[in-house]
């Protein structure tokens, strides 16, 4: 069995943050399957949520969509979620569902529709006030599905002058990290389509800007640890968005379509030291489960990562270095495969015993009734709201 205790500190300090609409019912455009046990409120949804993190000890805190998870007093539901051992995290807005971001929201061309999308912004960080949340995460579903259907310049300076504004209402301690896609759901042009997009306008805002970097929004075959490298060199990182992907913004468990991959950007992320303790890279979920349970799928999910973090952590880095720099090709290889390669699964089982976790929380899950009672208690669950 492999030795983890070199990496136990980093092991101890990686925290991912879940999503409170994995929880939701989800699906295509051709059919939203519906769950028994689908949380009808937030506080289930964060039940749900506490209930990753008591069996993995890796997930403390659980992101917010506004408005789907608007309650009357957030002061309240962060109690509520610290009674069960998490607390509230990134607020996620939303100027996607409603008719009049039709044509665009913080980008569009008639000043009134950018003030109301500002205005949910301000919205959000009042919330942010009161959870304590650092980030407010903003991805736009701004773009054009024609050519010459806007006008793509200015809508970059509309969105600087918006970004400008919810900029300057953050607080000392708050952050705006700025998510970048490349389609979807506009089909020609997204207003902020890719990293580069995203790190120009965080960087004119200043530090209290960021890029989150959302693994399935990117084109087939981008060198995605390379943009992590990069973003984490810039110091402009703020998040991730984590899932995996087969064609488009699939949504899919992360490591479930390119483990290797998963691995190459913990790699990056280790590299950049964005696990060390100062560090404030970020880790988040976004993932919708369509047919698969979601309790487990989110477990499942945070334990990927940990196995794979565990794996980048290994690399000889020594090793590596003296590969690189003497011209082995096939040596650093080597030295960077033998880490994919090691098995850390049970060298994480006892790693969590250690820490009166159980060993295989996938199976502490089936075996523990939770989901029984909540396929019991709750009639009529939520869909999650957008695919994500
Ligand atoms: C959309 O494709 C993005 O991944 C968003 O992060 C997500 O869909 C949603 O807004 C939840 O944050
Ligand atoms: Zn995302
Ligand atoms: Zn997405």
């Amino acid at each position: 069995m492999v030795d983890l205790s070199r990496i136990a500190p980093v092991l101890e300090n990686l925290a991912i943050e879940v999503p409170s609409w994995a929880y939701g019912n989800s699906g295509t455009r051709f059919k939203v399957f519906q769950t028994p046990g689908t949380p009808r409120t937030v506080q289930e949804k964060i039940a749900d949520a506490a209930k990753v993190n008591e069996l993995t000890g890796l997930a403390p805190t659980v992101a917010l969509h506004i408005p789907w998870d608007k309650v009357e007093n957030y002061s309240e539901l962060s109690g509520f979620a610290q009674e069960l051992g998490v607390t509230l995290g990134t607020i996620n807005s939303n100027t996607f569902q409603d008719d009049i971001y039709k044509f665009g929201s913080l980008t569009h061309s008639d000043a009134a529709v950018r003030n109301k999308a500002l205005d949910h912004m301000y919205e959000c960080i009042d919330i942010m006030n009161v959870t304590g949340s650092q980030d407010l995460k903003i991805w736009l579903a701004d773009g054009t599905n024609y050519p010459g259907q806007g006008d793509m310049r200015s809508r970059q300076d509309w969105l600087h002058d918006s970004l400008q504004k919810v900029y300057e209402r953050l607080g000392d301690d708050q952050r705006m990290v700025l998510e970048y896609k490349f389609f979807e759901p506009a089909f020609y042009h997204t207003d902020v389509p890719d990293w580069g997009t995203s790190y120009a306008h965080t960087l004119a805002l200043g530090e209290k800007a960021m890029v989150c970097l959302d693994t399935g929004h990117h084109a087939p075959g981008t060198n995605i640890e390379f943009i992590v490298a990069q973003l984490i060199r810039l110091g402009k990182l703020g998040s991730f968005d984590f899932n995996s992907r087969f064609y488009a913004d699939d949504d899919l468990i992360v490591g479930a379509a390119d483990p290797f991959q998963l691995f190459r950007i913990m790699y990056e992320v280790a590299r950049g030291g964005a696990l060390d303790p100062a560090s404030n890279v970020a880790l988040m979920l976004d993932q919708c489960h369509n047919l698969e349970e979601k309790i487990p799928g989110q477990i499942r999910s945070v334990m990927n990562v940990q196995e794979m973090t565990a794996r980048a952590l290994l690399v000889d880095r020594d090793a590596l270095t003296r590969a690189q720099e003497s011209g082995d090709v096939l040596g650093a290889h080597a030295v960077f495969m033998d880490a994919f390669y090691t098995d850390v699964r049970l060298g994480l089982a006892e790693w969590r015993e250690s820490r009166g976790l159980p060993a295989d929380p996938m199976a502490a899950y089936a075996a523990g009734g939770y989901q029984g009672t909540i396929n019991a208690d709750r009639e009529g669950g939520q869909q999650a709201g957008w695919g994500a």
